[in-house]
């Protein structure tokens, strides 16, 4: 091992790299700062002359040059994250509000390996992401020094884009390579691992990243197809759906499908997840398919034709013993209108324009729930419809509702239909830790708007770090524990499929006792306030008062 040779990584001159060619070269005529620039400062300086300007951080000493380049450059915001899934899972929150992508900053594969569930997540989500990792210096991979890994074996399978950085000319090059990946719709998860010696030797300097590819317009045929079966099926309201997904949950593809709905009668409605829905008062309201197969089977049941747009067929979560896989009837009729990827709004106008459906006012518009005062709210023990009563009188405004309230949300739906407008983010890739690290990003991107984190006290232990990130940041997030005090949504799971009954060492796998989480505590020592009520009209006024407060404070609703 003594004897190999050490090769640096950037033996070339930076003006001239051979591996370029002549539109990568970078240009000549270079001001005496960028000669002296160092490929993280390059990489820095990238990102922000990209608007890329927030980066979700948590370093190790091979990320330390990028570290000292963001002191240098001023325009990017840095948050550190205590665990790499609260920093991509941040990202992820980031661009379902912001519409743009944030960077993140992760330590070599372990780094990484921690953050992949909220990485799984937001690629589910079609969230962009400049995902860098760092790496240790070329000429040190050969030693298998304790850190050293596959850096890209780990990071395939969450990404869309892989690229590891040759030298310091190359890594801004590189870096606008992966933003405009991670802004190509609807979204993609742009890894880019950065070696320690392409950090700190110089030659780099800044790029701008080439817009990506525009939306792409849906298919004449399948909108002629789904202006048929919406003709031919117009007397028969009802027997029509348009499913919507990625962005068709926003407006204005939403208003679009109200005015579908309203020349034809059709039904809209929207995956079981989707990246961020609009509704509440005033906005079409897109039922949603549910989670269980069941009540799933039966909703869709009902369409003889089914029009995705930004959506796929619906399919189960789960495979359940002698329960179908996919919960459309085989004869179901299936036009895709628009993959998730292509211009949903315009396919849909297109669609209502086809079907001079233009200047028709939207059908399904949620009205606004009569307005209760605290006082007239359901009392009593804490159950999901009379929560999601409470928080349909609550919620304010422009709120952002992050959603990782697993079985006790399930009842949430219809009460907060008419709530006030506000958005709605899922988890898109069932991977639980998602809700707190969300509720960062999305604080982030939007410091204006109250954001309520709707969190299950199982989920939220996987990623219970992002309260400190909250409490640093002073980001105005209310989190809401349901503490229920169990993995409540398995013990249905098990039975569902064929487990049987569980036993006591089973049981004792889905439970959270012995000890209790005490919500509150945890909160504190994070540097959040923390209140426990166990009343619907406890969390009601609890949940007034933390929107009155500003920062972070946390609620723990005892089940
Ligand atoms: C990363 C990951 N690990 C494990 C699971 C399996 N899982 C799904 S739901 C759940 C429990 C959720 O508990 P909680 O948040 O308390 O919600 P509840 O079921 O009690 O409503 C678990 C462990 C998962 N989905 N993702």
């Amino acid at each position: 091992m003594a004897s190999r040779e050490h090769r640096q990584a950037d033996p070339v001159s930076p003006w001239q790299h051979p591996g370029l060619t002549p539109s990568r070269q970078p240009t000549p005529f270079r001001t005496t700062m960028e000669r002296m620039m160092n490929g993280a400062e390059s990489l820095v300086r990238t990102l922000v002359h990209n608007q890329v300007d927030i980066c979700f951080t948590n370093p190790g000493t091979s990320e330390m040059h990028f570290v000292a380049a963001l002191d240098k450059v001023p325009g990017i915001r840095c948050v550190l994250g205590l665990f790499e899934g609260v920093v991509t899972g941040a990202a992820d929150g980031y661009y379902r509000i912001a519409d743009r992508p944030a960077a993140t900053l992760l330590h070599l594969g372990p780094g990484l390996a921690n953050g992949l569930a909220n990485l799984h997540n937001a690629r589910k989500a079609g969230s962009g992401i400049v995902n860098i990792v760092g790496e240790h210096a070329g000429y040190h991979i050969a030693y298998d020094a304790p850190l050293t890994s596959d850096i890209e074996g780990i990071a395939r399978p969450m990404s869309h884009w892989v690229q590891t950085s040759r030298s310091a000319l190359d890594v801004a090059q590189d870096g606008a390579r992966a933003i405009t990946e991670a802004r190509t719709a609807p979204g993609r998860i742009a890894t880019l691992i950065l070696p320690a010696d392409t950090a700190w030797n110089t030659g780099g300097a800044v790029c701008t990243a080439a817009p990506p590819p525009q939306r792409a317009a849906c298919d004449d045929d399948a909108l002629e197809a789904a202006a048929r079966a919406l003709e031919a099926l117009a007397p028969q309201a009802g027997r029509c759906a348009l499913l919507l997904g990625g962005i068709g949950t926003r407006n204005p593809a939403l208003e679009w499908a109200g005015r579908i709905s309203a020349r034809t009668g059709c039904a809209v409605l929207s995956e079981y997840n989707v990246p961020r829905t609009e509704r509440g008062a005033g906005r079409v309201r897109a039922r949603r398919v549910p989670y269980a197969v069941d009540p799933a089977l039966a909703m869709l049941a009902e369409f003889d034709t089914l029009i995705l747009v930004g959506s796929r067929v619906p399919v189960a979560f789960f495979a359940y013993p002698n329960k179908p896989s996919v919960l459309i009837r085989p004869d179901t009729r299936v036009i895709d209108l628009a993959r998730v990827d292509q211009d949903i709004p315009a396919a849909l106008e297109a669609l209502a324009e086809r079907l001079k459906a233009r200047d028709l006012a939207p059908a399904g518009v949620a009205q606004a729930s009569a307005s209760l005062s605290l006082s007239a709210l359901p009392t009593g023990k804490p159950d999901p419809l009379g929560i999601g009563q409470v928080l349909a009188a609550v919620l304010p405004e422009h709120a952002i509702v992050v959603d990782e309230s697993v079985s006790t949300g399930r009842g949430f739906e219809a009460p907060t239909a008419g709530a006030q407008p506000h958005d709605w983010l899922n988890v898109m890739g069932g991977a639980i830790g998602f809700g707190l690290p969300s509720g960062v990003g999305a604080a982030i991107a939007a410091p204006d708007r109250p954001v309520i984190v709707l969190e299950g006290d199982g989920s939220g232990m996987y990623t219970e770090q992002a309260l400190w990130t909250m409490a640093r940041e002073s980001l105005n997030v209310k989190v809401v524990v349901f503490a229920n005090r169990a993995y409540q949504i398995l013990k249905g799971e098990l039975s569902q499929v064929g487990a049987g009954t569980p036993g006591e060492r089973a049981r004792d796998m889905l439970t959270l006792d012995r000890p209790h989480l005490d919500w509150v505590s945890l909160a504190r020592g994070h540097g959040v306030p923390g209140r426990r009520v166990d009343t619907l009209e406890g969390f009601a006024q609890a949940l007034a008062e933390a929107l009155a407060t500003p920062g972070p404070v946390l609620i723990e609703v005892l089940m």
